[in-house]
C-alpha cells in the first residue's frame, strides 16, 4: 500500500501538474521523505516551492477547513483558534535523544530531579516514534518544507528540511523561516562530506491523530495526550508528533534553532541562544549592537523594538527571540538572527507599550489564539479601548463580557514577517552578522535584584547566565507565578549537557588569542516595592539603562559602584532625569537577600550539575560567598 510519491506544482487552488518527486530532490533529502512516507503513509506529497501562488492556495485551504478565520479589517491577516489543550511548549514531553545520557542532559547529584531537560535513549524514541507515527497521515498530505535558518548568502546559516501534515504549520514556516526553491537549490550545491551526519537537519512533524476515538477539533487535529518532541543532535534530527501549537511544531524555532543548533554550535565553536538582538544609536551617533536573553514571554519582543523616552537615542531591531554568534577572525562578537519572522506574544502589546510591534502585525499575519472583533479584528488583554459598538469573541469562539474570563489566551501570538518591522535594521540579514559590544541577562525578579548590574569580567558574567532565575509565564505548561531557574533563558532549550554548556562558554574567551569579550550585564525591569507596585516604568524607559551600558562599554569615568554582586550605576551616571523612581532602591543590593539568593543558587548548581559544575564556576561561588562576608 506504498503511496505514490508526487511532486505538485499548483496554480491557485488547483493542482495542475504532477511530477515524480524521485528523480528531482537531493539523494539525502529523497531518503528522508520515501522513509518517512513508509511510515506515515499519506496521501499526498506536496514540496513547497514557498511561492506567492502556494501560500494562497494553502490559505484558501485552511479557511475552507476552518482552522483560520479572515480577519477583514486588516491586509491579508487570518486568526487560528487552536484546541484548547494545545495552547503553549510542552516541556514535560520534550527530551534530547542520544547514545549516552550525559552528553545530552546534566546529571543531578543523588536522586535529585533534573531540571534542566529531558532524555530518553535512541531505542526508546525510535518505539516512541514506531507507536505514534505509523499511518499518521493517511488522508492527509505530507508537506516538504525545505528551509533556511539564517539569511542563505550567510556562512552562518543552516538548512533544513521540515515533513509536516499541517497547512498552518507551513504558512507559518514561511513567516517565521526562509523557504522554498531557492533553499533546495542551495541544498543541493551541498556536500555532505560524506560523514553520515545530515547537512541539513530532518524535521518530522504530524499533528497525530488520537489512539482511540476520532479527532476532537476537526479544524485543529491534534494529540495532546500522546505529544512528544524528540531531538537528536548525534544525527542532526527532529521529531515531533501530537502539536500543532508554536514551538512545538514550528522546528525551525527552538528544536532547531536552539536544541539542535546549540548542539551543533558546541561542535563547531559558537553560540545559540535564546536573546534578541538590538542596534542602539546614542545622541553623538554612535551605534552598538547587544543582544539580551529573557525567559519566554518576559518582553524581548517588547525590548528588541523599544522606542526610547531619552533624546537622540534610536533602537533598531534585529531579532527578538534567537540569536547565533561567534568570535570572528578579528575576535569580535558577531550575530545574526536565524529567524526570518516574529512568534511574538500578544497580550499587554499595544500602542503605549509596543507601538513598533503595533505598526507590524496589522498585515500579513496569522493570530493565534487572540480574540476576534465584531468589527473583523483581534483583540486581546492590555490592548487599546476597544471601539464602541464592537463586541468581542473569546479565543475559544464563545461570545466574551469584559471582565470575565481572558478574551485571548495568556499565550497568545501574532506570526509576523520581521521585514515588516518599521525600525528592523539595516543590516538584519547582513550575511557577516552584526558585531556584538554587551549581553544582557534577565528575568522576572520582583525582590531583590537591582535594575542592571554588570559582570566583574567573563567568568563572573558566566556565572551571572547561569544563576538566572524568573517568575513562571504562560508560555509553556507551569502554573502560578513561582520563581524558576533559568539560566542563560535556556533552561527548556539546551541541547546537551548544561555543565559542558558552562564549559563552552566558559572557553569562547580562548577561543582563539584575539578574542575581544563583550561585557555582561544583568537587568530586571519587574522589581516591586513594599506595596506590590513596579519601581520601574520599563518599555521605552529601559533606554535609560542602555544608555548607562553604552557608558560603561566607552569605559567612561565615574559610572561604576562596585557591589558584592557585580557594579551598578553610579547615582551620576545614570540618566534618570525626569523620573519619579526611588533610584536607592532600584539599586540596591540587600545582602540578607543575597546571601540566601547565593546559597539557593550553589545548592542548585551542585545539585543539578554535580560532577560537571566547571572549576571556574565553582570558584565564582566562593567569590561572590567571601565578597557577600566581607561587605
Ligand atoms: O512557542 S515558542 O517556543 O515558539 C515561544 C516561546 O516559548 O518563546
Ligand atoms: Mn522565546
Amino acid at each position: 500500500c506504498r503511496p505514490k510519491v508526487h511532486l505538485q506544482w499548483a496554480s491557485g487552488s488547483q493542482p495542475v501538474r504532477k511530477l515524480s518527486v524521485v528523480s528531482l530532490l537531493p539523494q539525502k533529502l529523497k531518503d528522508f521523505v520515501e522513509d518517512s512516507v513508509r511510515l506515515c503513509r499519506p496521501s499526498n506529497v506536496y514540496v513547497c516551492d514557498g511561492s506567492e501562488a502556494e501560500n494562497s492556495m494553502l490559505i484558501e485551504l485552511l479557511l475552507e477547513n476552518r482552522t483560520i478565520v479572515p480577519l477583514p479589517k486588516y491586509q491579508n491577516c487570518f486568526l487560528a483558534r487552536s484546541c484548547p489543550r494545545d495552547v503553549a511548549r510542552v516541556e514535560s514531553r520534550t527530551f534530547i535523544c542520544t547514545t549516552n545520557r550525559r552528553d545530552a542532559v546534566n546529571v543531578p547529584r543523588g536522586s535529585a530531579k533534573g531540571m534542566l531537560g529531558n532524555w530518553m535513549s535512541l531505542e526508546d524514541a525510535d518505539s516512541a516514534v514506531a507507536e505514534r507515527f505509523l499511518g499518521c497521515m493517511v488522508g492527509r498530505t505530507m508537506y516538504v518544507i525545505p528551509f533556511s535558518m539564517g539569511p542563505l548568502d550567510s556562512p552562518y546559516s543552516k538548512l533544513g528540511v521540515q515533513l509536516t501534515d499541517s497547512a498552518y504549520v507551513v504558512c507559518s514556516m514561511r513567516i517565521m523561516t526562509r523557504i522554498g526553491t531557492k533553499v533546495l537549490e542551495k541544498l543541493d550545491s551541498l556536500d555532505d562530506g560524506g560523514n553520515g551526519v545530515g547537512y541539513f537537519v530532518k524535521a518530522l512533524h504530524s499533528v497525530g491523530r488520537p489512539a482511540d476515538g476520532p479527532v476532537q477539533h476537526p479544524h485543529w487535529p491534534c494529540d495532546p495526550d500522546r505529544t512528544i518532541i524528540l531531538h537528536k543532535p548525534e544525527m542532526n534530527e527532529i521529531i515531533s508528533y501530537g502539536s500543532g501549537y508554536g514551538g512545538n511544531s514550528l522546528l525551525g524555532k527552538k528544536c532547531f534553532a536552539l536544541r539542535i543548533g546549540s548542539s551543533i554550535a558546541r561542535r563547531e565553536g559558537w553560540l545559540a541562544e535564546h536573546m534578541l538582538i538590538l542596534g542602539v544609536t546614542n545622541p553623538k551617533g554612535r551605534k552598538r549592537y547587544v543582544v539580551a536573553a529573557f525567559p519566554s514571554a518576559c518582553g524581548k519582543t517588547n525590548m528588541a523594538m523599544m522606542q526610547p523616552t531619552l533624546p537622540g537615542y534610536k533602537v533598531e531591531c534585529v531579532g527578538d527571540d534567537i540569536v547565533w554568534m561567534r568570535f570572528d577572525r578579528n575576535g569580535q562578537l558577531r550575530a545574526i538572527n536565524p529567524e526570518f519572522g516574529f512568534f511574538g506574544v500578544a497580550p499587554g502589546t499595544s500602542r503605549s507599550t509596543n507601538p513598533v510591534a503595533m505598526d507590524t502585525v496589522f498585515k500579513n499575519t496569522i493570530f493565534t489564539n487572540v480574540a476576534q472583533t465584531s468589527d473583523g479584528g483581534v483583540y486581546w488583554e492590555g490592548m487599546d479601548k476597544l471601539e464602541p459598538g464592537v463586541t468581542v469573541t473569546d479565543w475559544q469562539g464563545n461570545p466574551w463580557t469584559p471582565g470575565s474570563t481572558p478574551a485571548a489566551h495568556p499565550n497568545s501570538r501574532f506570526c509576523t514577517p520581521a521585514e515588516q518591522c518599521p525600525i528592523i535594521d539595516a543590516d538584519w540579514q547582513s550575511p557577516e552578522g552584526v558585531p556584538i559590544d554587551a549581553i544582557l541577562f534577565g528575568g522576572r525578579r520582583p525582590a531583590g535584584v537591582p535594575l542592571v548590574y554588570e559582570a566583574f569580567d567573563w567568568k563572573h558574567g558566566v556565572y551571572v547566565g547561569a544563576s538566572m532565575k524568573s517568575e513562571a509565564t504562560a508560555a509553556a505548561e507551569h502554573k502560578g507565578k513561582e520563581i524558576m531557574h533559568d539560566p542563560f533563558a535556556m533552561r527548556p532549550f539546551f541541547g546537551y549537557n548544561f555543565g559542558h554548556y558552562l564549559q563552552h562558554w566558559l572557553s569562547m574567551e580562548t577561543a582563539s588569542p584575539n578574542v575581544k569579550v563583550p561585557k555582561v550585564f544583568h537587568v530586571n525591569w519587574f522589581r516591586k516595592d513594599d506595596q506590590g507596585k513596579f519601581m520601574w516604568p520599563g518599555y521605552g524607559e529601559n533606554c535609560r539603562v542602555l544608555d548607562w551600558i553604552l557608558r560603561r562599554i566607552d569605559n567612561e569615568p565615574g559610572t561604576a559602584q562596585q557591589t558584592p554582586i557585580g557594579i551598578v550605576p553610579t547615582r551620576e551616571s545614570f540618566d534618570a532625569r525626569g523620573l519619579d523612581v526611588d533610584f536607592d532602591g532600584l539599586f540596591s543590593v540587600p545582602i540578607d537577600f543575597w546571601t540566601e539568593e547565593a546559597k539557593e543558587v550553589a545548592h542548585f548548581l551542585y545539585e543539578q550539575v554535580d560532577e560537571d559544575l566547571p572549576k571556574d564556576i565553582q570558584d565564582q561561588i566562593n567569590n561572590l560567598f567571601s565578597r557577600l562576608s566581607l561587605y
